[in-house]
């Protein structure tokens, strides 16, 4: 009887250690979006996962920007073709490195900045070839959160960073069959994203 007793003590104490260590997981996977963590991830992973938003010929010379413990960007490995990787873009909970070239990266640093708009003057490409996410309501997407918008996941792809507009292109505004759309039409940060693997590229 004693046993038993002892026993069942036991299984309870594990239970409810386990309970609390999953609730624990599941909030801070609630509260603290991806970003945190892949700023608190090691340099090298941090550049391991810049990398792979990219095809092995464009990564193997590529530039990579990591965060430092600061929480800023700072340089995790110097490039010779013109290409920057980064280990996230939005922050969210689906991994989203992402390899740019030079007007790209004016772009995103106009966007990260709140730039009215971009100063590139020229189109960029950037591939992210881990897919990524952005916020959906309505079926429109969104350039951030909204009450009552969605993250929506995006498949492996690639961008042309140029304010193409709906109305004259005649593309979607939103992601759909065909593949290609126009994300944040109707904004100077409009762009055309287009559904190929960049890791199929050759
Ligand atoms: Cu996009």
């Amino acid at each position: 009887m004693r046993k038993s007793i002892t026993r069942m003590v036991f299984v309870v104490v594990v239970c409810l250690g386990l309970m609390i260590l999953v609730m624990g997981g599941e909030k801070s996977q609630g509260k603290e979006k991806a970003g945190k963590d892949v700023k608190s991830m090691s340099q090298n992973e941090q550049i391991k996962l810049a990398l792979s938003a990219a095809p092995p010929h464009i990564a193997k010379n590529a530039a990579v920007l990591v965060f430092g413990a600061d929480g800023k960007l700072k340089e995790g490995k110097p490039g010779a073709n013109g290409f920057t990787c980064i280990p996230t873009v939005m922050n969210l909970p689906i991994p989203d490195p992402m390899c740019m070239d030079a007007a790209v990266k004016q772009w995103w640093g106009d966007l990260r900045n709140s730039a009215p708009k971009p100063s590139n003057t020229v189109p960029g490409i950037a591939y992210m070839a881990q897919g990524g996410s952005h916020w959906e309501k309505d079926k429109r997407v969104l350039m951030k959160e909204e009450p009552g918008a969605q993250i929506v996941k995006e498949p492996p792809h690639w961008m042309i960073m140029w304010p193409f507009d709906a109305k004259t292109t005649l593309l979607p505004t939103a992601p759909n069959p065909s593949g290609v759309y126009v994300m944040f039409d109707g904004t100077p940060y409009a762009h055309v994203m287009v559904y190929q693997d960049p890791k199929k590229m050759k």
